[in-house]
């Protein structure tokens, strides 16, 4: 197969997307008929606290990053009540110039300047929230955009890797390589073993397929050498839709 055919791009259709009952929408902008794209991977996930600090890592410390996080997470558009409600779709779309063309559709990050320079755009139709700090003075801002679509391949390949396992995608759609596991990965209270501890997750067993990256690392952390990526990049995944408080703070969950 040409190789501009495997390109890969992570999308979320994120909780605000789903409470005003978009998502036909979107999926309609993003279907094959209008972006050549096909879909190669795709999931209902409540996200965990663990998972939503994984994939927004590089805004960790902002002062917006704790409402991003709600916001993802779905806490800021269900209450506790309608918790069951929680979710997002992720979905892998393939096809030449995947990234570029869902992010043409996605629109800017910003829902004002959408508005403003992309009206059409998904994003064009989110919202922008002041953020306050303790004392109610506004700090930042939070974009409630609806979508999220990866921005070039590295973000891509991070992204892909982050919410999907090899599993959940066909073989012949895989763009990233794979191994086998030739240990079981054990996961609880935010350390990994190879043999079983009461109560954790078994993330991987012998003849498993994972992302030769994720197995390189837990290979690496076993060693108690530095891994090319944290512990938690490589485990969020194994997690997702998990009911048991496996994540170090399980308050967090
Ligand atoms: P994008 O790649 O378009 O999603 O943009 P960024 O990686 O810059 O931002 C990631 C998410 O953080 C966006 F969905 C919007 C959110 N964000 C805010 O809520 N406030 C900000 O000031 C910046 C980004």
């Amino acid at each position: 197969m040409d190789k501009r055919e495997l390109e890969q791009t992570l999308v979320l259709i994120k909780p605000d997307a789903l409470k005003q009952s978009l998502t036909g929408y979107m999926l309609s902008l993003l279907s094959e008929v209008h972006t050549g794209l096909r879909f190669a991977g795709a999931k209902i996930v409540t996200v965990h606290k663990m998972l939503a600090e994984e994939h927004y890592a590089e805004h960790r410390g902002k002062p917006f990053f704790p409402s991003l996080i709600d916001y993802i997470t779905g806490r800021i558009h269900y209450s506790e009540e309608d918790a069951w409600k929680r979710r997002v779709v992720a979905l892998i779309y393939q096809g030449p110039d995947a990234i570029k063309k869902i992010r043409d559709i996605a629109g800017p990050t910003n829902p004002q300047q959408a508005r403003d320079s992309k009206p059409g755009s998904v994003r064009a139709l989110g919202t922008v929230i002041p953020v306050e700090d303790g004392n109610g003075a506004v700090v930042d801002s939070r974009m409630d955009n609806l979508i999220h679509a990866s921005a070039n391949p590295a973000d891509a390949e991070r992204e892909i890797k982050l919410w999907f396992a090899p599993y959940d995608i066909p073989p012949a759609m895989r763009e990233f390589e794979t191994a086998e596991s030739d240990e079981h990965y054990y996961f609880k209270g935010g350390r990994l073993f190879t043999s079983h501890e009461p109560g954790s997750a078994c993330i991987m067993a012998p003849g498993d397929v994972a992302w030769q990256s994720d197995l390189e690392a837990l290979r690496s952390i076993m060693a108690g050498k530095k891994a090319a990526c944290s512990l938690n990049t490589v485990v969020a995944k194994y997690l997702i839709n998990e009911q048991r408080e496996l994540i170090s703070n399980p308050s967090s969950l």
